[in-house]
């Protein structure tokens, strides 16, 4: 039995990058999908922490909190950088990939039609802070914070191709996110996983917008 349970609709959505984390790191789970017609029943949203999913197990450790289960598997598979003040950066990209993906959850659940072009031209506004931190880092060729991979970068890859889905030439002006997304991509482990039909057929959103 696998030690991992992730509990969650059937789209990438929120746990995409766990997804993308645990293949990176060798590591199995097992998938428990929720179909809107058995999560709009009522049962399972007031036994989750915060009435939401995802949920995840670790042996007889429950998480709820996307952010917080990424954080959790950085800290037991030693992807939190090497020491606390690395810890600190990883915890400050992984924030700000949390005010985007709000920001993107927003655009996409609550107006697409309406909201996606001016999300669009501001986005070149939101991904600079990601690039910023490249130079020092290997000019896009390793990861978003010092010179081992974290639960953050993880986090940022999904951030990003989502983005290329929404709009396909918006890293085009930023030659080291693009290269981190294709020196990323390329790691044998995550190609397998971005190829594989539990990647390629699950909708990014609940609501077919992309
Ligand atoms: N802060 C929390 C986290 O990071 O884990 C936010 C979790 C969250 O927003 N969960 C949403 C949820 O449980 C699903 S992600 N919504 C149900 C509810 O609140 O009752 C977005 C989402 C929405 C809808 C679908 N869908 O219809 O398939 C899939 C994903």
């Amino acid at each position: 039995m696998p030690p991992y349970t992730i509990v969650y609709f059937p789209s990438q959505g929120r746990c995409e990058a766990m997804h993308m984390l645990l293949a990176d790191q060798g590591q199995s789970w097992k998938e428990e999908v929720v179909t809107i017609d058995t999560w709009i029943q009522g049962l399972l949203k007031p036994t989750c922490l915060y009435g939401q999913l995802p949920k995840f197990e670790d042996r007889d450790l429950t998480l709820y909190q996307s952010n917080a289960i990424l954080r959790h598997l950085g800290c037991s598979l030693g992807l939190y950088g090497k020491d606390q003040r690395e810890a600190a950066q990883v915890d400050m990209v992984n924030f700000g990939v949390e005010d985007l993906r709000c920001k993107y959850g927003t655009m996409i659940y609550r107006n697409y039609e309406n909201d996606k072009d001016d999300y669009v031209k501001a986005l070149p506004g939101h991904l600079k802070p990601f690039e910023t931190p490249l130079p020092q880092n290997q000019g896009g060729k390793a990861f978003v914070v010092g010179d081992q991979i974290s639960f953050a970068d993880y986090n940022l890859l999904d951030l990003l191709l989502i983005h290329r889905v929404l709009a396909p030439d918006c890293l085009d002006n930023f030659p080291l996110l693009s290269a981190y997304v294709a020196h990323f991509s390329a790691r044998p482990k995550i190609k397998a996983f971005l190829s594989s039909p539990e990647h390629v057929n699950h909708p990014i959103n609940g609501n077919g917008k992309q």
